[in-house]
């Protein structure tokens, strides 16, 4: 059994965020995956919030992806966060800003009438014009990937399914981020954060909401 166990669900952003960390500094680890909808008792009683990600290790149990990622890139070599203080609390900012942009993201796809449905594309629209102003590199910060690009990496992977829904303009004229977006959901990692068939069980997860977005779906 490996030190690490990754209670996790398939198509939960904040589990691919400790993945990606698992997977670039290569820490063995095992995942569980679990019901959301019929959460195991087990499950219940050792996460607090009830929600995943959480990770054990022997008996100890870590909850919050973004406190569970910085855990594993602390006790292993080459930090994925620059070592300027004031760059690395800049970064954790903009990591912030990604959970705000995930929940802006969730109510994208839960609204259930245009009108609702347009201010929420406005207001996801202007996530990324804010962000496009930070990039400076074909990575959020030059060349090198670090822990931001993972978190950004599970943001961009809805745009994917999006995109096949129809052109939402969401990064229209937004050169940064569009390059920014290429590297990211081509880093290794990033890629292979998710488990096989995601893409249709999101769609499936889309379709099943009964929101604006599931009819466009159809
Ligand atoms: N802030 C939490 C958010 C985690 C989260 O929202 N997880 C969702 C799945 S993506 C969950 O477990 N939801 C179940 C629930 O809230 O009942 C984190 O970063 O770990």
């Amino acid at each position: 059994m490996s030190k690490y166990q990754l209670i996790s669900h398939h198509l939960c952003p904040y589990v691919q965020r400790a993945v990606i960390v698992l997977t670039e500094k290569n820490i063995a680890h095992e995942r569980t995956y679990i019901d959301l909808g019929a959460k195991p008792d087990w499950f219940l009683n050792i996460s607090p919030l009830g929600r995943v990600p959480i990770l054990q290790s022997g008996s100890s149990v870590l909850f919050e992806s973004q406190i569970i990622a910085d855990y594993l890139d602390e006790i292993t070599l080459g930090s994925l966060y620059p070592t300027d203080p004031l760059e690395k609390a800049r970064q954790r900012s903009w990591i912030e800003f990604a959970s705000e942009t995930l929940k802006a993201i969730g109510s994208f796809y839960s609204v259930s009438d245009s009108e609702s449905f347009e201010h929420q594309r406005a207001i996801l629209r202007d996530k990324f014009l804010r962000i496009d102003r930070e990039i400076t590199g074909s990575y959020f910060e030059g060349e090198r990937f670090q822990m931001i690009d993972g978190v950004w990496g599970t943001v961009f992977r809805y745009l994917d399914v999006f995109d096949r829904i129809e052109n939402f303009g969401l990064l229209e004229n937004l050169d940064a981020t569009v390059t920014w977006r290429e590297s990211v959901s081509n880093r290794p990692s990033v890629a292979s954060a998710v488990p096989k068939g995601y893409a249709g069980r999101l769609e499936q997860f889309l379709q099943n909401k009964n929101s604006h977005i599931s009819r466009l779906l159809k």
